[in-house]
């Protein structure tokens, strides 16, 4: 089946895969978690405007140190990961917002930019055109795919015709399970060709209080966030959940080495969901679990690498070892 063309001119193309599965995948995922026996969301529901927007915000608080950090090693490494790479595509998966990309396109330099063709890939349609346009403005020559999809689902969409860079930075690979994060990587593995390097970040192990304070920060976004994927279910599926109605709940779970965040009734409530036909009596204490966010140790990271079919050829990382990057090309 063809994209949705949503816009295009001679430097710009935005495609949405989206609309073929989206409805499809919502209902089978919000089904499937709210009637198991513990109920969850999958966190890919965060992304609609709001969230994109909310997830924006987390990035500048200052108990997020992941953005930071990843930048600060970006700073460094953009340089040395740019410097041989002058003709070919930069896809980025979950791309959000532009400005880690904007370090990569600045140590390219402006003679390589007409070389160069920049593929964001995302479910979050604003995010990835406001994102887009703004590069269009930033970079002369520069030309832009835009690929609005699921890249759990997607990824055969995604052009593999030219040399390429591919991007999955924040650690966001942590958000999903291990059986998953080798799944993922064999999938993008199965898109490269000699020469090509996939960059992978990763959020490592540290202090405990460190990784929760950066998911209960004093000013509640990261709670607003949370409470946004009742807001998106709400809206696509006629639900009426109340947000007020439950908490945010962030925690390290020490066994899985992960970030899980919850929402958990603050009282008996009822929920309709009228596309499901579903009306659920949650009780009070009751949890939701929206989000894992696993932290890496280097072997963890070497073991999920090989057992993938790739090599790590680059690590970069900050003085702390609280982030990696990690440059990965076939075995
Ligand atoms: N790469 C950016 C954004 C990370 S937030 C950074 O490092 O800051 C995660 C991003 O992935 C969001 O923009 C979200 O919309 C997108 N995303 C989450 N699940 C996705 C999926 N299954 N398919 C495509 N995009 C997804
Ligand atoms: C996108 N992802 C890597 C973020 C994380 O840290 O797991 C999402 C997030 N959840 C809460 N804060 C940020």
């Amino acid at each position: 089946m063809h994209p949705e063309v949503i816009k295009k001119d001679h430097r710009i193309e935005i495609r949405s895969h989206l609309d073929r599965t989206f409805r499809s995948e919502i209902i089978k995922d919000v089904t499937a978690g709210l009637n198991a026996s513990k109920k969850y969301i999958p966190s890919k529901y965060f992304y609609d405007e709001r969230g994109s927007q909310l997830f924006e915000e987390i990035c500048g608080l200052p108990e997020y140190y992941p953005t930071r950090t990843e930048m600060s090693i970006l700073k460094l490494s953009a340089p040395i990961i740019m410097k041989s790479f002058d003709n070919g595509d930069i896809v980025e998966l979950g791309s959000g917002a532009n400005w880690k990309i904007r370090m990569l396109l600045d140590a390219a330099g402006p003679s390589k930019l007409s070389g160069l063709r920049y593929i964001p890939v995302d479910v979050s349609e604003t995010a990835l055109t406001e994102a887009a346009e703004e590069l269009l403005k930033i970079y002369p020559g520069l030309k832009v795919l835009g690929i609005v999809a699921d890249f759990t689902i997607h990824l055969e969409d995604v052009p593999d015709d030219r040399r390429k860079l591919i991007f999955f930075l924040g650690s966001t690979i942590g958000n999903f399970d291990e059986q998953m994060r080798e799944t993922f990587l064999k999938l993008v593995a199965g898109t490269m060709t000699e020469g090509d390097s996939f960059l992978v970040g990763f959020d490592m192990l540290k202090p405990e209080r460190t990784i929760e304070a950066a998911y209960n920060d004093k000013r509640g976004i990261t709670s607003e966030f949370n409470k946004n994927i009742l807001r998106v279910i709400n809206r696509e599926l006629h639900a009426d959940f109340k947000p007020s109605h439950f908490d945010h709940v962030a925690f390290f779970n020490r066994d899985r080495e992960r970030i899980e965040m919850h929402l958990r009734a603050n009282r008996n409530t009822t929920v309709n969901i009228d596309d499901l036909n579903l009306a659920l009596n949650i009780v009070k204490d009751e949890t939701i679990h929206t989000e894992n966010s696993h932290k890496f140790s280097r072997d963890g990271v070497r073991h999920l690498v090989k057992k993938s079919g790739l090599d790590i050829r680059n690590w970069y990382s900050d003085d702390k070892g609280w982030f990696s990057l990690a440059e990965l090309s076939l075995a």
